[in-house]
């Protein structure tokens, strides 16, 4: 069996599921060739070796310049905050390795675009490129995906979609690299309203065209966390000083689909109670579909084909053998969880690399969330005009 020897570069909550999926895929899946983890990089050479050691990588390293340089490896992983995807990927692409990149692809339609050209070069040598919207192999969200495409909800005439947290609503909550512009790229809109938006693209085939929206902060400043650089100002809060805020921490935006349908999208950090709320409803003339993250073993399907009287949204249980990716696990009505994404994203990619195909999510279907981004970003900057999604120049809509 064919080895790929794996390189994960960066080691934070990202670094944690990817290497349960690196683990966990080769044990349930019968993989055309066998992952190996060889090497997870990070900077702080203690703290990477103990990532390592704990999560299951041979060896740890702290320059991943010489990692993706080194013959035996064959795949790139990628889970650093977004300011470093671009130099990464490409140099990965470049060097012959496969690559897998966390979402969103970049902080800037710019760099976006060279990792998509990039990608493009590559596969023609038949090296493989994927943005980890991981969403998109929730078994749920596939079986949504395929119940439209087989004209379940009829035609699309509106789609709801959201992201919905609330880990932000305390003040107290120190400045963390999500929070700023310069590591980031945005906030809640490119950290979780790009899962919205590849999950609606994803699951209707269909992709925006247009956008009006608002982006705003709440909270404009906050504790640094011990030991960081200040950013922009100090003062006296939690005896360390506090930063800026430089990015969104609410985004609400409508779009326009190319089929003239209609869409409505938030994503926040500031929604109380809601942990973990990825959320999309597709309203078509012959029914309508809905899944939600927080009951992710199912989706909801109102048929209104159904006679009249016993027509209603209804719970399927998505734990089918016949259900996507559901056959490798258990048996009816064994739940899976947030983590089984992971291994779904380590199978598709694999099977894409012995099998000389691109996988989905590839870099050019994240540079399509990225133009997305952008566009609320300007159009919230035009008092909320109808921004076009236009190939990299969002101009105000006529
Ligand atoms: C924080 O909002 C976060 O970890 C996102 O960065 C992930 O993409 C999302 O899956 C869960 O929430």
């Amino acid at each position: 069996m064919k080895a790929l020897r794996v390189a994960m570069i960066g080691y934070g909550f990202m670094g944690a599921a990817h290497s349960q999926g690196w683990r966990t895929a080769p044990r349930v899946f019968d993989l055309p060739a066998e992952p190996e983890m060889a090497v997870v990089v990070g900077r702080n050479a203690e703290a990477v070796a103990a990532a390592a050691s704990k999560w299951g990588w041979a060896e740890s390293a702290t320059d991943w310049r010489d990692v993706i340089a080194r013959d035996d490896i064959d795949v790139v992983d990628i889970v650093t905050p977004g300011d470093s995807h671009a130099e990464i990927a490409i140099a990965a692409l470049e060097a012959g390795k496969h690559v897998l990149c966390e979402k969103p692809l970049a902080n800037t339609v710019a760099e976006a675009e060279a990792m998509a050209e990039a990608a493009e070069r590559a596969a023609a040598r038949g090296i493989q490129a994927m943005v980890g919207f991981t969403y998109r192999r929730v078994p749920a969200v596939t079986f949504l995906r395929n119940l439209v495409a087989e004209g379940a909800v009829g035609t699309i005439n509106q789609v709801r979609a959201s992201y919905r947290q609330d880990w932000l609503v305390d003040p107290e909550m120190p400045l963390a690299w999500r929070l700023q512009k310069e590591h980031a790229g945005s906030g809640a809109l490119g950290d979780i309203g790009a899962h919205a938006i590849d999950l609606a693209q994803f699951v209707t085939g269909l992709n925006l065209e247009k956008v009006s929206g608002v982006i705003d902060t709440i909270v404009k400043e906050r504790p640094l966390l011990k030991g960081s650089t200040s950013g922009s100002g100090l003062s006296g809060a939690a005896g360390v000083g506090s930063g800026q805020v430089t990015v969104d921490d609410i985004a609400i935006f409508t779009g326009r689909f190319e089929s003239g349908a209609l869409a409505s999208f938030e994503a926040t950090r500031f929604a109380t109670g809601r942990k973990n709320a990825l959320q999309i409803e597709v309203s078509g003339d012959k029914g309508a579909l809905a899944f939600d993250l927080e009951d992710l073993n199912s989706v909801q399907f109102y048929d209104r084909t159904a006679p009249a009287d016993r027509q209603g949204f209804r719970k399927v249980l998505v734990t089918e053998a016949e259900h996507p990716y559901v056959s490798a696990w258990w048996p009816a009505g064994h739940m899976l969880g947030y983590e089984h994404g992971f291994s779904h994203q380590v199978k598709d990619l694999v099977e894409g690399i012995v099998g000389g195909t691109v996988p989905h999510s590839s870099f050019a279907d994240g540079l399509r969330v990225q133009r997305v981004l952008d566009a609320v970003e300007r159009s919230s900057e035009n008092d909320s005009a109808w921004t076009r999604v236009a190939a990299g120049v969002p101009v105000p809509a006529s």
